[in-house]
């Protein structure tokens, strides 16, 4: 089924990033995802279509008021129902939410292809108001410890990562499958041409047409770069037989160096 993605924003010209270039393009035009844009100024009550006010409380900048937020999701969700979504989940990004990762980027690329539809919230200003949230938001997503301008960047990154998740997105030599983190590791580094670039060659092993030699060489390089960058990756999954060898062959060459 196709992935539907409904977004709740003011500043709607934004996704032009997704739907103007790269594979989240490409993968548009070949009907896998869809994008509905709702503008909360179109929901507003006055005149001047504002849709923000002063905090309760004091304090500097702006809130997004619950009402034309809560009427244009309604109409998303009244849309996608239509359209015969099974379910609509209504998810807010912000850094008070749960930090995304790589299983359930997986998790929810399966639900999209299941039918449920996503409305992405994107707020602006200093927030929205909590009502709002208590009262449709099921789902709070953060991608990553830092505050942003607005939810709009946050909402992209996430449909750009369960896009390329979704099957034929990504061209028949490219797979999702061996993205880095579905290895629990980091990727390995990568070299093309020329063999030689500013007094640097190429790691000779890449060259010798060897491809069990080259894939030992990789994971190897994986697990050197996970131990040296992000241990906590480590400690959370095991090891096999053959990477336990390689690890102990890391930290020797490790003591070396020191
Ligand atoms: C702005 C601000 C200005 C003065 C004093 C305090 C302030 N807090 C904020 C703020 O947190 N604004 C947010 C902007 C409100 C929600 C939408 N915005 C947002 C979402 N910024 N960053 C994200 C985000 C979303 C998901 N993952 C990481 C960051």
């Amino acid at each position: 089924m196709k992935a539907v993605f409904d977004c709740v924003s003011i500043f709607p010209e934004m996704f032009a990033a997704l739907t103007g270039s790269g594979i989240t393009r490409k993968a548009q035009e070949a009907g896998l995802w869809s994008l509905s844009l709702w503008n909360p100024r179109d929901y507003a009550d006055n005149a001047w279509r504002t849709v923000d006010d002063r905090p309760y409380g004091g304090g500097p900048g702006m809130v997004m008021q619950a009402a034309p937020l809560e009427a244009a999701i309604h109409a998303a969700k009244a849309r996608q129902q239509a359209n015969g979504a099974r379910q609509s989940r209504v998810i807010y990004l912000s850094p008070q939410g749960v930090p995304l990762r790589h299983a359930k980027v997986i998790e929810m690329a399966a639900d999209l292809q299941a039918g449920v539809g996503l409305v992405l919230l994107c707020g602006r200003y200093e927030g929205v108001d909590e009502r709002l949230i208590e009262r449709v938001v099921e789902e709070e997503i953060s991608i990553g410890d830092f505050v942003v301008s607005g939810g709009e960047l946050a909402a992209m990154l996430l449909m750009d990562a369960l896009i390329r998740q979704l099957p034929g997105a990504l061209g028949d030599a490219a797979s999702a499958a061996e993205d880095s983190f579905v290895s629990g590791l980091l990727d390995c580094p990568h070299y093309t041409r020329p063999e030689m670039y500013a007094g640097q060659a190429v790691p000779e092993v890449l060259l010798s047409g060897d491809h069990a030699r080259i894939r030992r060489w990789r994971l190897k390089a994986s697990l050197a770069r996970t131990r040296k960058r992000r241990p906590e990756l480590l400690t959370q999954r095991a090891l096999s037989a053959e990477e336990t060898q390689l690890m102990t062959e890391i930290q020797h060459e490790q003591c070396g160096e020191q």
